[in-house]
């Protein structure tokens, strides 16, 4: 990185996350009333070293658990989330404060720098440079996963071989997952070194009754929604323009609740009320043409409409084809790889699926019937690469074609498509997202100072000053399930998805209507990391709504 920053970043380096009171002198480590260990008997058994461990809260202590030097791994995993820089310095500053000598190691780009022990030593300058940053560069990110003996095995050597007391896992639902069971078979091979889990994600998925929020989500939703509004001012400005708007969230659509709530856009589909209600894909574009036809009739020729990233797979009939393909795939993979023609193969296909899935795989143009087909290198239909965005937007044209011709539709429909993800994931923190993730990496420091392994940190009382927050471990395999993925019953961590019952969703379905014809749009403005602090501190309406 250049030595020439920024105004703002270098204004940045010097901002003083606040901590969490317990943090502030020595924490020590309280075991939570009434916190049970695993009662699945199917956990207990694919975790017999680690099921036993009970939640635990960090509270104010009067001496250093150590004073010894300390060697500690961390590695980020998955896709970027804003605070990621804020989580290591944390890590750093809280080893630092237990001995001048501790170590730092951050293994490079991802899970896959610990099973080759590619590591850089984490200094002074480096992290000071990252305080209160966006990204995930210090030290690099990747999807792979620590899941073979034999990777097991090169991590155990790389670890020990480094001296390492523990590594600290900073990813989402399926990382921390991966860290039990890295935890457990650590523990299985007599080594002590221990493993803890942050939790990272700007979907927003990776929480639950004792995680309030996954770190990256306050910073993401915010950037888009800053971005949605502005949008929604131009639509209001230009009018001739409808914006069809999708939302990263690879499978939740907490990002497109949350912006939803934010600027009320003309309509927001929640993929979670689609699978509900059962709809399909025809009557999702229906619900579509439906507000625009409404608009029109009002002589509002633009909007905004946001749809999630994952809606695909929540669709009745979407989800059918996809289960009819991937069987298909798996029993004719070579006969389809020996057609030459797109034609044989699309006949090949429709041959073999059900009617009802052979019209939807119809409806869909090449492109996307192309991509269907195309498995990746785990072999799962690539979903998100659809432009689910330019599907809905063809669909809804031509359905208003249809409508004009009948003389039921006399507007204009003018689509613009946008993507918003990538935009979002980099940002520097808001100052919500670089406290709580100074005070994770710090907390995570006192649970290996604990002793503890399989523990994922979390923070609670988040709609309290960073001061008052409670920060403490969970068990990792206290929120672990047995699912079927893929034939095979596999521990995960349940992904928290939009819950209809839930404050947030009620908030928006109780007010949505009036923003469908209506311009409610409310202009957020961009992340304020100074200045007054119901701007600068705001929390997401998601917490707002679960927490107050
Ligand atoms: P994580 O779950 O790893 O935090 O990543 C979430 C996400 O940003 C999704 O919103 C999106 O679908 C996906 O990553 C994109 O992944 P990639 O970085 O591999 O393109």
């Amino acid at each position: 990185m250049s030595e020439n920053i920024s105004p703002f970043h270098s204004q940045r380096t010097s901002y003083e996350p606040r901590l969490p009171k317990a943090l502030q002198g020595y924490a020590r480590v309280e075991e939570v009333e009434g916190s049970v260990a695993v009662s699945d008997p199917d956990v207990q058994k694919l975790f017999p070293q680690t099921f036993e461990g009970k939640m635990v809260k960090l509270v104010p202590g009067d001496k250093p658990a150590t004073t010894e030097p300390l060697t500690i791994g961390v590695v980020l995993s998955g896709g970027p989330a804003p605070g990621g820089h804020n989580a290591i310095a944390g890590l750093y500053d809280a080893l630092k404060k237990i001995h001048p000598d501790s170590r730092l190691l951050g293994f490079l780009n991802g899970p896959i720098g610990v099973i080759q022990g590619d590591y850089i030593e984490l200094s002074d300058e480096l992290i000071q440079k990252h305080r209160n940053t966006g990204g995930f560069d210090i030290i690099g990110s990747g999807r792979d996963k620590i899941e073979s003996a034999e990777d097991i095995d090169r991590c155990a050597r790389a670890l020990s071989t480094l001296g390492c007391k523990a590594l600290v896992v900073i990813g989402g639902d399926d990382s921390n997952t991966n860290a039990a069971i890295l935890a457990e078979e650590l523990k299985a091979r007599n080594s002590e070194i221990q493993v803890i889990g942050l939790p990272k994600t700007i979907d927003g998925d990776m929480r639950n009754e004792i995680i309030e929020t996954s770190f990256g989500f306050d910073t993401a939703a915010k950037t888009y929604a800053n971005l949605v509004a502005n949008i929604a001012r131009d639509a209001r400005s230009a009018r001739k323009y409808t914006h069809i708007i999708k939302l990263m969230g690879r499978a939740a659509s907490h990002v497109a609740l949350e912006v939803a709530l934010q600027v009320h856009p003309n309509l927001t589909i929640i993929s979670e009320e689609v699978e509900k209600r059962g709809l399909t894909l025809d009557q999702v574009v229906e619900q579509i043409v439906d507000v625009i036809v409404r608009r029109a009739s009002a002589d509002k020729n633009y909007g905004v409409i946001v749809i999630p990233e994952g809606l695909l797979e929540f669709l009745a009939d979407f989800k059918e084809l996809l289960k009819e393909l991937s069987l298909m795939m798996k029993e004719h993979e070579e006969v389809l790889h020996a057609f030459h023609s797109d034609e044989d193969v699309r006949q090949f296909v429709n041959r073999h699926l059900t009617a009802e899935s052979a019209k939807v795989y119809g409806s869909l143009p090449d492109s996307i019937q192309h991509t269907l087909l195309k498995p990746d290198k785990h072999g799962n239909i690539p979903v998100s690469h659809i432009e689910t965005d330019v599907l809905l937007m063809d669909l809804v044209k031509l359905r208003l074609d249809e409508l004009t011709q009948l003389g039921q539709f006399k507007g204009t429909f003018s689509p613009i498509t946008h993507f918003f993800g990538y935009e979002g994931r980099c940002v520097p923190p808001s100052n919500f997202d670089a406290e709580y993730c100074y005070a994770l990496g710090y907390a995570a420091v006192s649970l290996i100072t604990a002793g503890l392994t399989g523990f994922t940190v979390y923070g609670q009382n988040m709609m309290a000053s960073p001061e008052d927050w409670v920060m403490g471990g969970v068990p990792v395999t206290s929120m672990i399930n047995m699912e079927l993925r893929k034939g095979k019953m596999k521990p995960v961590i349940k992904k928290a998805l939009v819950e209809l019952e839930g404050k947030p969703f009620k908030a928006f379905a109780a007010a949505r209507d009036n923003w469908i014809v209506e311009d409610d749009y409310h202009f957020v403005g961009p992340i304020q990391y100074y200045g007054p602090a119901d701007l600068a501190d705001a929390r997401t309406l998601t917490l707002t709504y679960e927490r107050s």
